[in-house]
């Protein structure tokens, strides 16, 4: 079948295009539309032509399938240019979205209308490039230079409503798009027509305003190019002739297109869109989710009620006492009273998904949930009484959760009669927030209970990764590489300020140091001190040094760095140069390129032996744990793409 079909309704004509699942524009759309249009313009009956999308989505952009490869004609931006200079006028009819190259495509047209939920936008430097058929060179045109940077350098899509108020768009149509669009070409072609928009006008800000543009989206790139790059195209949008802004548009597009950057961009695109549907279990039917019980009300099992709430899903709240269940409501509560402060929920909103849980002492309560998730404190014999009350009163097909981060799942559901309905989930936190879930099967579980746990994932969202058991399964345990490395590198006399330094450099948030400030150096360090009184043999590390001398991060006003009260900045320590000065023989000196290769190349021999022994299964899925659960930047591929793009 054609994925180009023409229509006609009068003198206007239909255009459709049907390329599942997004409708891309690979070559065989962009040949289609080409030969459309010269059909068209052949065609003295035809008075307007309504371009319309079947399936999800108008035209989601360029097939990124293809930008491994060498562009073929007809190229998009004579596409559009050809579209544009069409005898009539043709009219985007957009739902779902049009992005990238479907909004430039919907910008050669003479109008565009969209459905009230509908999106438009410029995702390309999500992608490690910019748009490459005049994204940026046309959308300043429509709404000014301002909303343009904004577009393209966030690459965040308008909402129709917004997308009209900005005069990207030109209607919003209430009820059938396609009838709705007609309506409006008919009346559009009785007007003077508006001039294409590549003959608009565009207003040139002032020197002063490019220079605060660019500290402000080079600040909020953190390390990625394409987003400045789009700057620099739309300053030429608004300073220079449409031709000479086009080529270069097409020129950056083209460099960016064979970056590393835009190469573990599109790696993580992809991985993100596989991630939630594992070949292996497309065929297996995951229980229904239709009642859900979270077990425990701390941070972590109110963030998780969050998320499930956030999913439409009822929840139940279990805790041991009417005052805890008090405690876990509120700390639900203060979840959805911070979403209202921050503007993203109306009032109405927040009750509505606060109405939506009820709190419990009585475990009976259970009877007819779907699917519980334990959220207790970390420590295997309650976890184990837990799973214990659960085998009695859930029902025996319903899916029983622990969500722990560092215990072995087996060991949990030792007393759990039917264990082939237990699983681990891994949430990180906040639970409502943190894209990761660590989905951690044991040898039991059955493939419906593990299905059930991705069907929980996309439900919420998230980006499920199934690991194998292991301590720290894949995140923790190449965090603790990495924290090693981190340490290996201060007993070489690296300082300390200088590895933070380098991996922030790097692209992360915060380094190894500053971040164990930030969460407290205590949790790792009891877990070191378990496993030791347990008999294992557990190397002194620098940071047990520093928690025996009560340094156990921020909270105690000092870890790896010093705090002055109600500061969060770290101050270099010569209490921590003291402390450790013993532990030190220094023998390096490296620069913050070097420190940075050194740690990301640890974590990625920790993700190599992870994958030696099965516990993920691709590289890809370690670089989404790293990228969604622990802030490695996403324009570096994760550290497994990184260390092996450096060879
Ligand atoms: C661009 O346009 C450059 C131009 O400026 C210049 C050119 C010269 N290509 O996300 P989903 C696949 S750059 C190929 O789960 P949803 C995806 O892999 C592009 N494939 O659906 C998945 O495959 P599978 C700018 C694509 O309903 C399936 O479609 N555009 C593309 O949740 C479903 O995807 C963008 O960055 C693509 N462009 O969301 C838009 N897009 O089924 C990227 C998707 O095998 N796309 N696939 O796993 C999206 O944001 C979402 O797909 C969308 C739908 C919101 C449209």
């Amino acid at each position: 079948m054609s994925v180009v079909t023409i229509a006609r309704q009068g003198d206007i004509a239909t255009v459709t295009v049907d390329n599942p699942p997004v409708n891309a524009l690979g070559l065989a759309l962009r040949q289609g539309l080409w030969d459309a249009v010269a059909e068209l313009d052949a065609d003295p009956s035809v008075r307007a032509v309504v371009l319309i999308c079947a399936g999800r989505t108008f035209i989601a952009g360029a097939d990124v399938t293809e930008f491994g490869k060498p562009p073929v004609e007809p190229h998009l931006p004579d596409l559009v240019a050809r579209i544009e200079a069409a005898t009539t006028p043709w009219v985007a009819a957009i739902h779902g979205s049009a992005l990238g190259g479907g909004f430039e495509v919907a910008l050669g047209c003479r109008f565009r209308v969209a459905l009230p939920d509908a999106f438009v936008g410029l995702p390309e430097v999500t992608l490690g490039i910019i748009p490459g058929a005049g994204g940026t060179v046309r959308t300043p045109r429509l709404c000014g230079v301002e909303t343009a940077v904004e577009m393209a350098t966030s690459g965040k899509p308008l909402r129709a409503p917004k997308a009209l108020a900005a005069g990207l768009i030109d209607a919003v149509i209430e009820g059938d798009l396609l009838d709705g669009a007609v309506a409006f070409a008919v009346e559009a072609i009785e007007k003077p027509l508006p001039l294409p928009v590549s003959a608009r006008e565009v207003t040139a800000p002032d020197a002063a305003f490019w220079t605060d543009a660019e500290k402000a989206v080079t600040k909020a790139a953190k390390g990625a190019a394409a987003p400045a790059r789009a700057l620099a195209a739309i300053r030429k949008a608004a300073e220079a002739p449409f031709t000479e802004a086009m080529d270069f548009e097409r020129e950056t597009f083209m460099e960016l297109r064979g970056t590393e950057q835009a190469a573990a961009l599109r790696a993580v695109f992809f991985a993100e869109r596989a991630a939630p549907r594992p070949v292996a279990l497309r065929e297996v039917e995951p229980a229904p989710l239709r009642k859900v019980a979270v077990i425990g009300g701390g941070t972590m099992g109110a963030g998780i009620i969050a998320a499930l709430r956030d999913a439409g899903l009822p929840v139940t709240l279990i805790e041991q006492d009417d005052a805890a269940v008090e405690r876990g409501l509120a700390n639900v509560a203060k979840v959805f009273d911070g979403g209202v402060k921050r503007g993203k929920l109306s009032e109405a909103q927040a009750q509505a998904l606060k109405d939506g849980v009820t709190g419990s002492t009585v475990y009976a309560a259970l009877a007819d949930a779907d699917m519980v998730i334990e959220a207790v404190f970390e420590e295997i014999s309650v976890k184990r009484a837990v799973f214990a009350r659960l085998g009695e009163v859930c029902r025996p097909d319903a899916v029983l959760a622990t969500n722990t981060s560092y215990l072995d799942p087996r060991a949990i559901a030792e007393d759990l009669p039917n264990s082939d309905r237990f699983i681990g989930l891994h949430f990180f936190s906040p639970a409502n927030v943190m894209k990761l879930l660590e989905i951690v099967p044991t040898p039991e579980t059955s493939a419906r209970t593990l299905a059930t746990g991705f069907a929980l994932g996309r439900m919420l969202k998230k980006i499920p990764v199934q690991s194998g058991i292991c301590e720290g399964f894949i995140g923790n345990r190449i965090l603790k590489r990495y924290r090693a490395a981190a340490e290996g590198l201060v007993r070489r006399g690296v300082p300390i300020a200088d590895i933070d330094a380098a991996m922030r450099g790097y692209g992360l948030a915060m380094g190894p140091f500053e971040a164990q400030d930030l969460g407290g150096l205590d949790i790792a360090y009891l877990q070191r001190e378990g496993a030791r009184a347990s008999g294992q043999s557990v190397p002194e590390t620098l940071g047990d040094i520093l928690v025996r001398a009560g340094r156990k991060g921020q909270k105690t006003s000092g870890g790896w760095y010093d705090y002055v009260a109600g500061d969060r900045k770290p101050q270099v320590s010569t209490a921590v140069a003291e402390l450790l000065a013993a532990q030190i023989r220094p023998d390096a000196a490296m620069t913050a390129a070097e420190i940075a290769q050194t740690l990301v190349a640890e974590m990625a021999a920790e993700g190599q032996a992870i994958l030696d022994e099965s516990i993920a299964a691709s590289p890809a899925d370690i670089d989404l744990v790293k990228i969604h659960g622990y802030g490695f930047p996403r324009w570096r591929g994760g550290p497994m793409f990184a260390n092996r793009a450096r060879g």
